[in-house]
């Protein structure tokens, strides 16, 4: 694994909000008195009324609690839109990037986004939504997605988003679970050329999970059948509203929304943030990762994160914490491989984009395609790259940096979770020297620890399951209707830290480098292994694209090693190959980490957020075929059927 250290730019440490003084300074003050940082910090928030307790929280069993700026009252759609009218009422918020390159895009400003939320808020007033009122958002990656649940926010109702990739089974069982009596959706969403039919499964949904309204957009326009008395049309309904909507008045603890994520087992959880805490926290985080702040000519620089609104990311760093910093973004409907693969490459060219925020699993497709397709755009706009979502390998973030930030972009890794509502362990660009692979060093308020088994901190370099010893603003509040599960879940394996149920090594410099899932972890003779560490070996061998690795029981050594190898395009997989790989993970990493099963596969399967799902991988490795699980939430289920036929044996 490479240690390479890229220093920040000189460029960057002149002119960044956050330099490495300001670092150390402002995370000293962090951790030594919260109170006085955050009270500082939450400043940037327009209050109605200020709060008298910056933080109250415990994460002890006998007195558990987590609340911040109590007393505070705010409304987060205040301080997105209307505190912006005056000052840039005329600057594009939003410019929105079609499926089809050739269709019509828009940008909406500031001052037409803010009628449009109010407009659509009244609307749901109409519909008999009220303050604390669940409504579930399925919708594709258009505007109306964020004005949907800015809308719900202005009245103070909790939106839950479920990603228009699910399928109705997964759609009903989050209606039901949050007992929500309103969906907002479109006739159809439109996805790498594709149409998905999104009001025809919420129509399958509703035959499991009745619902008194459905308020369907007009997208792609295709012809779908509306419930007389439950349907309403989108544009009809809003033409008829007003737009002006008083912002409701929110306690800082008031719920803002639900958004469920699945576990290693059980089904999904409803992560419920909370209003003053999670404004403060994703503005801050917002502004300090990705240095937001205006260019020298005083307009605000192009931002675009490439994350789909169904997933956390797109909550705060696409639907709120830009829009409370000013932002310009991009919102983007499709796919980074249609018409081809160099689509987010000529998006950033169109649009001047100047900081790019996106997954590695969309570097790693676009990377198997080869250089041309970057190398043949400009570029020339882009001064920050961020990833999220999962650990980047060396070989990733080296193309990343070199194809396409051609060396003079620094990369954010940022390590997060949906419960953590915001960055936590992160680059920042003006600060940090970076280590590729590495998320480096925590955000602002947040103290990592590594623990052993027993949960006691572990000093210096050392690896082991990494824990949060104290609370910050942007800390999920509660499963949203099983109050114990959230602690059981969260607090209970290592008592008084929150568990992220990720492993993490700390290297002499303090620098965290996340391992992947704490489940993901296999024994392999008494030696512990970091499945991310051989899939990084393997991916970092030119023939390969993409890598799985998963434990199998191992009758001599505990648990095996199960690589699942993706090749790249021009590459077929065969028995040399697949000798060539052992003995190059081998070199890599060290003869524990030998491969004992290296399985090609065209395709692994993954979430439609792009993460692979282990869980299937595993079951495969055990050869427990009989017994897969949910497999409802793929992207491509026919990758399994490949998976089984072709199993090593
Ligand atoms: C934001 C988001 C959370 C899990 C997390 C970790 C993995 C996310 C990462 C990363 C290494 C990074 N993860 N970012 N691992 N480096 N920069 O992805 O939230 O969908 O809840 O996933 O994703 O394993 O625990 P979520």
């Amino acid at each position: 694994m490479t240690d390479a250290n890229f220093p920040v730019p000189d460029a960057w440490a002149q002119n960044a909000l956050i330099d490495k003084l300001a670092y150390s300074q402002k995370y000293d003050l962090s951790v030594s008195d919260p109170e006085a940082f955050w009270q500082e910090e939450a400043k940037r928030i327009d209050w109605i009324e200020p709060f008298h307790t910056v933080k109250d929280t415990s994460f002890n069993e006998a007195d558990f609690h987590i609340r911040w700026f109590e007393g505070g009252k705010l409304n987060i759609t205040a301080n997105a839109l209307d505190r912006h009218l005056e000052t840039r009422g005329d600057q594009t918020a939003i410019i929105w990037e079609p499926d089809d390159p050739a269709s019509e895009g828009r940008t909406i400003t500031y001052r037409e986004l803010h009628a449009l939320v109010c407009r659509f808020a009244n609307v749901l007033k109409a519909h008999q939504v009220k303050k604390g009122d669940r409504v579930t958002i399925y919708l594709p990656m258009v505007p109306e997605a964020v004005i949907a649940m800015l809308a719900c926010a202005r009245i103070g109702a909790v939106h839950s988003v479920v990603f228009a990739g699910f399928s109705p089974d997964a759609l009903a069982g989050r209606i039901e679970d949050c007992q929500s009596n309103i969906v907002l959706t479109a006739d159809e969403g439109l996805r790498g050329g594709k149409p998905i039919p999104l009001k025809a499964n919420v129509d399958a949904a509703l035959e499991k999970v009745a619902v008194d309204h459905v308020i369907v957009l007009k997208h792609t326009g295709a012809d779908v059948p509306m419930v007389e008395g439950r349907d309403a049309d989108w544009h009809g309904a809003a033409a008829e509203a007003a737009d002006h909507c008083d912002a409701q008045v929110m306690d800082a603890e008031d719920p803002l929304f639900i958004l469920y994520t699945s576990g290693s087992t059980g089904k999904p959880k409803g992560v419920l943030h909370t209003t003053g805490g999670y404004a403060v926290w994703t503005s801050m985080t917002h502004q300090y990762v990705f240095d937001y702040q205006p260019n020298p000519d005083g307009s605000m620089p192009v931002y675009w994160c490439a994350a789909d609104v169904g997933w956390v990311t797109g909550h705060s760093y696409v639907a709120y914490a830009p829009l409370i910093n000013g932002a310009t973004q991009i919102m983007f409907e499709g796919v980074p491989n249609y018409p081809d693969h160099s689509r987010f490459w000529e998006i950033i060219d169109k649009h001047n984009v100047e900081i790019f925020y996106a997954a590695p699993t969309a570097l790693r497709a676009l990377m198997r395609e080869g250089d041309d397709y970057v190398t043949r755009t400009s570029r020339k706009s882009l001064r920050l790259l961020g990833s999220v979502g999962e650990p980047i390998n060396p070989e990733a973030w080296d193309w990343y940096h070199r194809v396409v930030g051609e060396r003079r972009c620094p990369i954010v890794d940022t390590w997060w979770q949906t419960e953590t509502g915001g960055a936590m362990i992160t680059p920042l660009p003006g600060a940090t020297d970076l280590k590729p692979g590495s998320a480096s060093k925590p955000m602002f308020g947040v103290k990592p620890e590594i623990v052993d088994n027993d949960g006691t901190i572990q000093f210096g370099a050392t690896e082991g399951p990494l824990v949060i010893t104290d609370s910050w603003p942007g800390q999920m509040r509660t499963v949203y209707g099983d109050h114990d599960r959230f602690f059981q879940t969260y607090f209970s394996t290592f008592p008084g830290y929150y568990f992220t149920g990720d492993g993490c090594r700390r290297d002499d410099d303090g620098y965290y480098w996340i391992t992947g899932r704490i489940d993901d972890v296999i024994n392999v003779s008494g030696h512990r292994m970091g499945t991310a560490e051989v899939e990084s070996a393997l991916v970092a061998h030119p023939s390969v694209s993409e890598a799985a690795v998963v434990g199998m029981p191992h009758d001599i050594k505990g648990q095996g090693i199960y690589a699942y190898v993706t090749t790249n395009a021009d590459v077929e997989g065969g028995d040399e190959l697949r000798a060539e790989l052992v003995k190059w993970v081998r070199k890599e990493i060290g003869p524990i980490a030998t491969p004992d099963v290296v399985q090609f596969a065209p395709g692994l399967p993954k979430t439609r957020s792009g993460k692979i799902m282990r869980r299937i991988l595993r079951k495969i490795a055990e050869n427990d075929v009989g017994n897969l699980g949910d497999t409802s939430t793929l992207a491509d289920p026919s990758v399994v059927d490949d998976l089984l036929a072709n199993r090593a044996k």
